[in-house]
């Protein structure tokens, strides 16, 4: 028995075929941004995956229910509702769901449920990994184990320099999960190309990912795998300009004993209110890449899979 899901009739048609679908999560739009810039990101992402020959699957939690693609009023009332929806990470699907609520989901719910409904591709902007300091707190993100489990690749522009990168890399590679620098050699850092830690493998191309993807898979070695895919040059915040802006997010967290599932948030607020915008606008660059490269990278592996 598997958590039943509601997956719209264009998504179940496409994965039928084995046509590229690629999968969107919600926690970006409800928590990530602010409301209206996060239901139009939210749009332009559907569309620019549609333009690049794949069949968006965004994913979230409605009145209890697992939706895999939603209408648009239902992109319009997560992006509504914001903040005041329930972030919810793998530990939390059975009680929103249980309890009927709505539910935001992060990069690891979502990678589970995509895996459930048989998505193997996904876009984010950045995913979760180990916070600074979690030598002390224990806090990382849940994103990391379920890489070791769901099979599905995710595209991302690195992880936020919020996190302790080198550790992040650490643990993905203690889990056993492949982090594929796409076109770089040096894990990128969400807002900036670079940062300074370096892939383990790098790929010219999504239909070499997707090469890797289907090795991996036919090889009986389940679970995810990081594709990271570099903000574009021209929207780039350089490192040396937004690394005090995030230490002193942190320390501010620190000094408000912030923990636990509102840090990200709260961080990236933070970060929002002291770059007035600029960091925003990068976030929705960086996304709109990534949807863009991971219709790409649907289209490759369901050629390569069929
Ligand atoms: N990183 C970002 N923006 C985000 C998130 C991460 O740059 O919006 C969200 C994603 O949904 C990710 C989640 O899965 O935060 C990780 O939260 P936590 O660290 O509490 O696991
Ligand atoms: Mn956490």
């Amino acid at each position: 028995m598997t958590i039943r899901l509601a997956v719209s009739e264009e998504i179940r048609e496409a994965l039928r075929r084995r046509a590229a679908v690629v999968a969107l999560e919600s926690t970006i739009i409800a928590h990530g941004m602010p409301y209206p810039q996060n239901v139009e990101t939210a749009r332009s992402l559907e569309a620019i995956i549609r333009e690049g020959g794949a069949v968006p699957a965004t994913i979230a939690i409605l009145g209890g229910d697992v939706k895999v693609g939603l209408s648009a009023d239902e992109l319009d009332r997560l992006g509504r509702e914001g903040m005041r929806i329930a972030k919810v990470s793998v530990r939390d699907l059975p009680y929103v769901v249980a309890m009927k609520r709505d539910g935001a989901t992060t990069v690891a719910s979502t990678m589970r449920i995509a895996a459930l409904a048989g998505i193997h591709v996904f876009a984010t902007g950045g995913i979760g990994g180990v916070h600074r300091g979690a030598e002390k707190t224990f806090d990382i993100s849940a994103d990391l184990t379920e890489f070791a489990r769901s099979g599905v690749a995710v595209v991302t522009a690195g992880a936020k320099a919020i996190l302790d990168l080198g550790l992040t890399l650490e643990t993905l590679e203690t889990l056993g999960v492949p982090v594929i620098g796409l076109g770089t050699d040096d894990f990128p850092a969400f807002y900036s190309r670079a940062s300074g830690h370096a892939v383990p493998m790098s790929c010219a191309t999504p239909k070499e990912v997707a090469r890797v993807m289907h090795a991996k898979w036919e090889m009986g070695l389940d679970g995810g795998i990081v594709v990271a895919n570099p903000i574009p040059t021209e929207a780039e915040i350089p490192a040396e300009e937004i690394a005090p802006v995030i230490a002193a997010a942190v320390s501010k967290a620190d000094a408000q004993g912030i923990a636990g599932k509102a840090l990200t948030p709260f961080l990236l607020a933070e970060i929002a209110g002291v770059t007035a915008g600029r960091s925003l606008a990068a976030n929705i660059a960086l996304v709109k890449h990534n949807a863009r490269m991971a219709a790409a990278l649907a289209v490759a592996y369901a050629e390569i899979s069929s």
